[in-house]
């Protein structure tokens, strides 16, 4: 650069100065977040350009991947520094030079804030422009509800903002977010040129705060109004997104400032929500579990291809997953019929597709030239990982592991998808232990996101580590279990669902606790679960258990009696709920209720009423029991795997930030006392948990066990 450098007055900006232009950097990786630093930076860059009679520009760039991801959101529920995020905004805004932001990479939130209190904006391929706010709990809170429909109208602003999604360049120069597109990859020099030209055409100042874009007031109110009805609908309990309207019609009925001065008030009651604390711990927790010990000491084998034992609805989805992250896949089947039905399992998924308009024909053959089938082992002689996803038996198991042993190459990476199953012995029954690794995938394996890494004794570091880059190429979340009987997910579930098996033959119906937990958050209750997943699966389950089932614990045989009767759920038409005629949706049965009465009776229980509060009250201290068991016997690495376990695997509200963080919210003393009080009645079941007795002799919480929170 032809420049006179101007000494910079804090790191993480810069300045200096290319011809007239002063070229302002933020350099704040990883993903130059506005930190405090970086808008002390900003004021002095653009106190800088005004002080110096050479600069008749400025442009405002991002070092790195990004032009700016956003405010800090490690600064959240801190004591807030100056400036304010707003007022480095209205610092830039009120430049009397043209400000340009050159954008490349992520301009979201307090990042596109910025771009759109700059004057002009040019945008390469590379950014993602986007107001993801209400994802955190929050609103755009340094002038995004007050600019972006001034600039872009009502609707589009608001649909931004309601969705949180980002848009790429050449759709944000449609929507009038930017003003031009930038060639190439390289954002500087393009933003560059384009403020030389600015300053040769003696462009104007020209401010977000007074475009035009709300000209058409009666198609703006019918937008809001449009809006408010949808999001009462979709965003139930959700209470940011219903502040963003409200800010967004202040932009409509008010002038900046008093806008301005709303979203702030607004946007601090959202700062001061559990929900936005909830929020942001999980955007953190997703991102730590990705931190296990052997993605840092390891790096992944080779995953180019990949090998599936069983056809059934599992292997067919673990199949389709694989397929539509563009790996080649081999799937074993014992003989002729399986195999063929396990290839429909897998063209089904993307028929369905095809018949919702989402692929073409041409789409699903591409795809399905990749997948191949054999009823011989040794189709899998070249595949670089196997996951085997046969019928839930030790034995079969085994025999399938001896058989891989006896084909894959050195270095194959051999899965199993138990969900219970001892790993260690399946791997300790084979010539090579080192290459056994779990990879328990969710049903339906191709959209659920959790994928649990079950780490057996004798794995080596570099197989578990290919199970993370497994999880990144699929796109789901990865966490790190133990081995255990149910890992981290249906280990936990099988205890809150037997608090909720006790809850509804101490005199609660299947219903008021369905309708308890959906209150809570939930998308469904325990027993549509168990009607959608099919009660056959439980019931399987609970036989193979009877036999080593503590005599002394309290069984509640209400889900045998359903099941005696072929009653199974949605597949069967009824379960605990009735779907006639193949409904989704069930209607409450009265014979269910009559069988639960029956039972009642037999086992002698004097029934009692339950508030909903009572309800979440026991069902979620299961829970959180027998989350800080699995932390403290280390099945977990932190109470934060817990969470994001339940966060992606079993449906748990996000704004409550999983189980263990919503346990720190209602304080684990309280948690603690309900879990004493309970075990009054029972004391078998309602054991406290000692890491959870520790943490509060302590006066400690779980986040005090997420070693980076
Ligand atoms: C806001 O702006 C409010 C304003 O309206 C009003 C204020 C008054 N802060 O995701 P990655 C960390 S709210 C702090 O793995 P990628 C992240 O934790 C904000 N840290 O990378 C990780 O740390 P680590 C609105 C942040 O390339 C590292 O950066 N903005 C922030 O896959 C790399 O992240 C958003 O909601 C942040 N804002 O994706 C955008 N962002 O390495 C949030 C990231 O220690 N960010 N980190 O684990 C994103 O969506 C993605 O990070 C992004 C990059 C797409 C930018």
């Amino acid at each position: 650069m032809a420049t006179t450098p101007t000494p910079s007055t804090s790191e993480p900006v810069t300045f200096q100065r290319d011809a007239n232009v002063l070229v302002v950097t933020i350099d704040n990786p990883p993903v130059n977040a506005l930190g405090v630093d970086v808008r002390r930076g900003l004021v002095a860059a653009i106190d800088a350009a005004e002080a110096d009679s050479d600069v008749a520009a400025v442009l405002i760039v991002g070092a790195g991947r990004n032009f700016i991801a956003g405010a800090d959101i490690r600064e959240f529920g801190k004591t807030p520094q100056p400036p304010s995020l707003p007022e480095v905004c209205g610092r830039i805004e009120n430049c009397s030079k043209p400000v340009v932001a050159a954008i490349h990479g992520a301009a979201l939130g307090g990042g596109l804030e910025i771009a759109l209190s700059a004057h002009y904006r040019l945008a390469v391929a590379s950014a993602k422009l986007g107001l993801p706010e209400v994802q955190l709990g929050l609103l755009p809170g340094s002038g995004g509800t007050q600019r972006a429909p001034r600039l872009i109208g009502v609707k589009p602003a608001l649909e931004l903002m309601l969705s949180g999604r980002h848009t790429g360049a050449k759709e944000a120069l449609s929507l009038g977010l930017i003003d031009r597109l930038g060639e190439g990859t390289d954002a500087l020099p393009q933003g560059l040129a384009y403020a030389k030209e600015l300053v040769a055409a003696k462009a104007p100042v020209r401010r977000t705060r007074d475009a035009q874009g709300l000209a058409d007031t009666e198609a703006s109110r019918a937008a809001l109004e449009a809006a408010r009805a949808d999001t009462a609908k979709k965003s139930r309990g959700l209470f940011s997104p219903m502040k963003i309207i409200e800010a967004v019609e202040a932009a409509l009925t008010q002038p900046f400032d008093e806008g301005m001065a709303l979203e702030r008030k607004l946007f601090l009651q959202c700062i001061d929500s559990p929900q936005r604390a909830g929020l942001i711990h999980a955007f953190f927790a997703e991102r730590e579990v990705l931190k296990a010990p052997e993605t840092k000491a390891a790096k992944p084998r080779p995953l180019e291809s990949a090998g599936i034992v069983g056809g059934g609805t599992m292997g067919a989805g673990i199949a389709v997953a694989m397929l539509d992250a563009g790996m080649p896949v081999t799937m074993i089947e014992r003989d002729e019929p399986s195999l063929a039905r396990g290839r429909a399992h897998v063209e089904k998924v993307y028929d369905g597709l095809i018949q919702k308009g989402r692929m073409t024909a041409e789409a699903k053959a591409a795809v399905m030239a990749r997948f191949s089938g054999s009823t011989s082992y040794d189709a899998l002689a070249k595949v670089d990982i196997v996951v085997e996803a046969v019928f839930e038996e030790m034995g079969v198991k085994k025999a399938v592991f001896a058989e891989l042993d006896r084909v894959c190459k050195p270095g194959a990476v051999l899965a199993t998808n138990t969900s219970y199953l001892d790993i260690d012995e399946i791997a300790a029954s084979i010539s090579r232990p080192a290459d056994v690794v779990g990879l328990h995938f969710f049903s339906p394996a191709n959209i659920m996101k959790l994928l649990e890494i079950v780490v057996p004794g004798k794995v080596s570091a570099d197989v578990v580590a290919t199970g993370f880059e497994l999880a990144k190429k699929l796109k789901k979340v990865p966490v790190r279990a133990g081995v255990c009987d149910g890992f981290i997910g249906n280990r936990i579930l099988a205890v809150y669902r037997q608090a909720a098996d006790h809850m509804m033959e101490d005199g609660a119906s299947p219903y008021q606790i369905d309708k308890a937990v959906r209150d809570f958050g939930y998308p469904m209750g325990p027993f549509q679960v168990s009607d959608l997943a099919g009660g056959d699966i439980g019931w399987a389950t609970r036989k193979r258990k009877a036999a080593t089932r503590d005599p002394k614990a309290r069984y509640v045989q209400i889900a045998d009696r359903i099941c005696e009767r072929g009653w199974f759920g949605q597949k069967t038409q009824r379960g605990y709920y009735l779907y006639p005629e193949g409904a989704r949706t069930g209607t409450d049965d009265p014979e269910v209720l009559a069988i639960i009465d029956a039972e009642r009776q037999r086992a002698g229980i004097a029934t009692r009423n339950f508030t909903d509060d009572e309800i979440m009250r026991r069902y979620m201290a299961a829970m959180i029991n027998e989350g800080a068991n699995v932390v403290h016997q280390r099945i977990a690495l932190r109470p934060l795997d817990v969470d994001v376990t339940f966060l992606y695997g079993y449906g748990f509200p996000r704004h409550r930030g999983g189980p263990m963080k919503y346990a720190d919210t209602v304080g684990l003393a309280n948690v603690l006392a309900d879990i004493r009080e309970f075990a009054k009645q029972d004391p078998l079941f309602w054991k406290p948990s000692p890491l959870l007795v520790e943490l509060v002799e302590r006066g400690a919480d779980f986040a005090s066990l997420n070693q980076s929170e």
